[in-house]
């Protein structure tokens, strides 16, 4: 009772001293659309035209526009008022948006105008961003057209409810009460999409089951379609490739064979009858276990445009994944993908997009982009990001990924002044299709994304699928805003925080290019001493390679010579160890521990600074938001505070682990004042997590 009545008066004396007492619950619901019905008169918005999406656009205005605004309209771009006022609306496309103050018919007012109704939708959260984020009524004056198609959300959700990869609870999809009960957080969740522009979810796990394409889950997915629908959302299935076999009883699901063709056909009709907007097919195939047309000797191309020709006469696509490797294979696992996939640029159907992941091994803390983006200029290529933090620590660790996403979309690929951005969004190339895809972090947790912070990589994600050329700091501080408030001494603090997250991260698991050093299965936790895995792709001694005498994975001519998958430019550069970036040297290169690095140190010497670095890092965000705790309410203050020094923990734990274990193998000595690892490298290696989330056994 005491602890209750203490942990009430600190709850309370937090909001005297904040000054003002929040008017909900911050649990962490409202994400960063926190913007609460104002006092006082309420904005008159008048709506011209009419349409599901065009009211939910009107509905969120009118819920959280200051009065001080004065009169708002929403109207189309082909309205003849709007038409008479020749505005700039040609480039709009169907989902931008202009926002301006106009003389409509006799009326000032500030006018939100587009191509289409989804447009509207945008620019009235736009409006709804620029005054949460403080933006001035009067001058505002916004236009924005997005840059990337398909923005989309990959849910690695299963039909049993749990999430691969998951660490904010459950599947937010209710399978079992689908289609009858349409949970209203399923529009929550599609109105804060639409808030960022997202338009698309693939609702199923990659590793797919084939019971989502049955007329039962058929129906679940339209519910659910139909609840996204005017946010401006399509939904897609992940298919599973032998689907004609497990359910149409066909011996087969060669793509070659017409009677497959013709079930997937017949598949892609009952689907469109129940989704008319169906968006399309993702897929895994030949790829960690999941079946695919190389088992039956035709190639990625052959299986994409089999599945790509069923969905074409209803407007669908195929995003088709080149996260492949084989472990018949001996090749280096980086080189894999492009190996297959390079080879078939010009050979997909127009409906088909292939989807590369950011880097060539597997969403690691950090990787060089993956050597397809600029290798493929006849195909789309759709990046994938992911959101979930399966290798920097879940949900419980603070890392903002925007600089991750942008890592890679403003590397350049060699060609030109190309960047990895510029790729994405097909706009030299001129293709009909683009995309970006992040494998969400969202689930059933009240806070969504499992933590306060972890929103704000769900929040960068949707901002930079729009705009791939978007700054991560400014997407931060804007996050920031929206979901703490306007005050600078909480955003500076808060955004210094973000910014440093992810590089800490980095050090405090393996900095300089190192990569999949993580523990087995789970993924939680250090284990690079592991070695006994079947598949050899699999162990993170394959990965770090280190001996007695040096470290990291020779990935040029004396090696597995991936750097020549680069353009020249980059390959030659990737080729020589003093041209590499430091990040990313023992990426590409097996390096003396006693090599000289740019700080004057030895290798090791730098290496052991970057764990230290990261450990500081993280015990300079947990001062910092010590500091804030005044100014930040209570419940969204305390479990943060306490992932923080979980955090903490966890990163000296990975520090002594990986120190220990790499001493065992260099057999050196820590540099001097540093400290030695609180355990023996036997109690690290002892150390097991039988029911760590996003693993189901
Ligand atoms: C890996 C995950 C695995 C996914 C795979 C994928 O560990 O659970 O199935 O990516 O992207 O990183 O298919």
């Amino acid at each position: 009772m005491a602890a209750r009545r203490n942990m009430l008066r600190a709850a309370t004396m937090a909001l005297l001293l904040a000054g003002t007492a929040p008017a909900r619950a911050e649990d962490g619901y409202r994400l960063w659309l926190r913007a609460d019905v104002p006092a006082g008169p309420i904005p008159r918005v008048t709506l011209r035209g009419d349409g599901a999406t065009l009211r939910l656009a009107a509905a969120e205005l009118s819920h959280a526009l200051p009065a001080a605004i004065g009169g708002v309209t929403l109207a189309l771009a082909s309205d003849p008022q709007v038409t008479a006022l020749r505005l700039p609306t040609a480039t709009l496309g169907d989902e931008g948006y202009l926002v301006r103050r106009v003389r409509l018919g006799q009326r000032d007012t500030l006018l939100i105008t587009g191509n289409g109704e989804r447009g509207l939708l945008y620019g009235s959260f736009a409006l709804l961003r620029h005054l949460a984020t403080g933006g001035s009524a009067a001058t505002v004056a916004l236009a924005s057209a997005p840059r990337v198609k398909l923005r989309v959300l990959n849910h690695w959700d299963n039909l049993d409810g749990s999430v691969e990869r998951g660490y904010a609870g459950q599947s937010l999809w209710d399978w079992w009460t689908l289609p009858d009960f349409k949970d209203p957080r399923y529009t929550d969740y599609a109105r804060a999409n639409a808030s960022i522009g997202i338009n698309g979810t693939v609702l199923n796990n990659v590793n797919a089951k084939a019971d989502s394409l049955t007329p039962r889950y058929i129906a679940k997915a339209a519910a659910l379609a139909d609840v996204f629908r005017p946010w401006g959302i399509k939904v897609y299935l992940s298919a599973r490739f032998s689907a004609p076999i497990e359910l149409g009883g066909l011996k087969t699901a060669d793509p070659r064979d017409p009677a497959v063709a013709a079930w997937w056909k017949a598949k892609a009709d009952e689907i469109y009858r129940a989704i008319p907007d169906f968006g399309g097919f993702l897929v895994k195939a030949n790829s960690e276990g999941q079946p695919g047309p190389r088992d039956y000797g035709a190639s990625h191309a052959d299986g994409a445009n089999m599945l790509a020709a069923a969905v074409r006469p209803h407007g669908g696509i195929v995003m088709w994944r080149a996260f492949v490797y084989a472990d018949t294979d001996p090749e280096d696992r980086a080189k894999q993908a492009y190996s297959e996939f390079k080879p078939l640029d010009g050979k997909f159907a127009d409906n088909v997009l292939v989807q590369v992941k950011n880097g060539a091994i597997d969403f690691q803390p950090r990787e060089p982009f993956h050597p397809l983006f600029g290798a493929m200029p006849k195909t789309p290529l759709l990046i994938e990001f992911q959101i979930t933090k399966e290798y920097l620590g879940f949900a419980t660790h603070l890392a903002y990924l925007g600089p991750l996403f942008t890592e890679t979309l403003d590397a350049r690929t060699g060609r030109g002044a190309e960047t990895v951005a510029d790729v994405v969004d097909g706009i030299a190339e001129q293709h009909a299709l683009s995309g970006m895809a992040g494998v969400a972090n969202i689930g059933r947790d009240r806070d969504w994304s499992g933590s306060t912070f972890n929103q704000a990589n769900w929040y960068a994600f949707g901002r930079l699928a729009w705009d791939p050329t978007l700054d991560a700091a400014a997407l931060a501080r804007e996050w920031a805003r929206q979901t703490f408030g306007t005050d600078p001494r909480v955003v500076e603090p808060v955004v210094g925080m973000m910014m440093a997250s992810r590089e800490a991260v980095v050090d405090y698991t393996g900095a300089l290019g190192l990569a999949h050093v993580m523990a087995t299965g789970h993924h939680y936790g250090p284990g690079p001493w592991v070695s006994d895995l079947k598949r050899p792709e699999w162990n993170p001694v394959y990965y770090h390679r280190a001996d007695k005498q040096g470290i990291g994975f020779d990935r040029t001519r004396s090696g597995s010579d991936a750097v020549a998958q680069y353009a020249p430019d980059v390959a030659k550069r990737l080729a020589d160890p003093a041209a590499t970036p430091e990040r990313e040297l023992l990426w590409f290169h097996h390096v003396a521990w006693d090599r000289r690095m740019s700080s004057g140190k030895t290798l090791w010497d730098e290496l052991v600074a970057h764990y230290d670095r990261g450990v500081a890092a993280v015990g300079t965000m947990r001062a910092t938001w010590e500091r804030l705790r005044p100014l930040v309410d209570a419940e969204r203050w305390g479990k943060t505070a306490t992932y923080l020094a979980v955090q903490e923990r966890e990163s000296r734990w990975w520090r002594d682990a990986s120190l220990a274990y790499w001493m065992s193998v260099n057999g050196r000595a820590l540099p001097a004042g540093a400290t030695p690892p609180e355990h023996d490298l036997a109690w690290y290696k002892a150390q097991q997590f039988p029911y760590a989330p996003g693993h189901p056994e």
